[in-house]
């Protein structure tokens, strides 16, 4: 059957280069610094985020706990988007395991969270308070449409943070998918960033992994929590192989995906019964509403899937498809169809 599987873009499996890459890959140990392939994939990394370090982790979600349990000590508090992934899908790690207390203020829906609410959430000195150390960000913002937040943006708040003496984390899982729809270079978006989280195994297709970019001394400090939550990986030069591909080859494809993503949500816009405006779709991730009383958005999914198109159910009516390298503009249109004919047919 034909699979068109727009559940995440982390189901993308390593392209033929990436598997040649990893077979041949030069390994050594990295935690005595010694895998010549991870050091060359920090370099890489770090370089096209302007920073001066990285370090290679092993997946987002690790890359934002160790920067928060860097930044932040027990009992200190770190603002962030009450829609953040962070937030919501991380197990609450910052807190369970940094003892990091967090801090929400309202996401807009693209994404952004007011300047005004992040100044007016940083704690004045005074003794029944925690301290705040961190505003932490998303760019691109899953969970608000995939939103790109722009150089603007960015730097307006790294501007409240310097005037408040605090950090700033930016979780870039798809941070190359922001630069891409926005037209800019990477490091354009995070030039006022302390540290920057972003995914190599998203859209850009690897496998396994992630990069956190920061200043040598914040990377000395991350080497050292990543050790202790057991992510020193040895000869993990086979992992890092693949992400020197993704870093390469993978990031201008992402404007396919980005095509394909309002192709589909402008398909899904004339089909009654689902409500969306394509507008807001400006990356890869297509959040829709189920409006028929007949049809839910658990229920929809169920039959898709035995048309072969899979996708996920976010909310009691919501729904979310992410584009990627493996569904072509062909896909889409034969998702369309299923939608279509699933819908027809009740
Ligand atoms: N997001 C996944 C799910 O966990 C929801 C997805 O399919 O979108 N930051 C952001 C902004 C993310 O979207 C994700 C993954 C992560 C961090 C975590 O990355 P991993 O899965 O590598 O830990």
């Amino acid at each position: 059957m034909r699979i068109v599987d727009l559940r995440s873009d982390t189901i993308t499996r390593p392209t033929p280069a990436m598997r040649r890459a990893m077979a041949d890959a030069e390994v050594g140990d990295d935690v005595f610094g010694e895998d010549p392939t991870v050091n060359r994939l920090e370099e890489m990394a770090a370089e096209r985020l302007g920073k001066e370090a990285a370090l290679f982790v092993a997946s987002g979600t690790m890359g934002n706990l160790v920067s928060l349990l860097v930044h932040c000590g027990r009992g200190e508090e770190f603002i962030l988007g009450d829609q953040s992934h962070t937030f919501i899908y991380e197990q609450g790690g910052s807190s369970g395991l940094g003892g990091i207390h967090p801090r929400t203020v309202p996401n807009q829906p693209d994404g952004t969270v007011d300047l005004h609410n992040i100044e007016a959430a940083i704690r004045p000195d005074n003794i029944h308070f925690p301290r705040t150390r961190l505003i932490a960000l998303e760019n691109t913002h899953t969970r608000c449409n995939g939103s790109p937040l722009d150089a603007n943006y960015m730097h307006a708040v790294g501007e409240i943070a310097c005037r408040y003496e605090i950090k700033v984390h930016v979780d870039g899982a798809r941070l190359l998918n922001a630069a891409i729809a926005l037209g800019v270079e990477p490091r354009d978006l995070v030039a006022d960033a302390d540290s920057v989280t972003f995914c190599l195994s998203k859209g850009l297709g690897a496998p396994v992994g992630s990069v956190v970019c920061g200043s040598r001394d914040f990377i000395t400090k991350a080497r050292r929590v990543r050790k202790v939550l057991g992510g020193g990986m040895r000869q993990m030069g086979v992992l890092a192989a693949s992400g020197i591909v993704a870093l390469t080859e993978m990031p201008d494809r992402l404007a396919d995906d980005h095509a394909n993503a309002r192709k589909l949500a402008e398909g899904l816009a004339d089909i009654d019964g689902l409500s969306i405006d394509p507008e807001r779709v400006k990356t890869n991730i297509v959040y829709f509403e189920v409006t028929r009383s007949d049809m839910t958005s658990k229920l929809l999914p169920e039959q898709l899937s035995s048309e072969g198109v899979r996708l996920l159910s976010t909310g009691p009516n919501q729904l979310r498809a992410v584009t990627n390298y493996h569904v072509t503009s062909d896909d889409i249109e034969y998702a369309l169809g299923a939608f279509c004919k699933v819908l027809r047919n009740i």
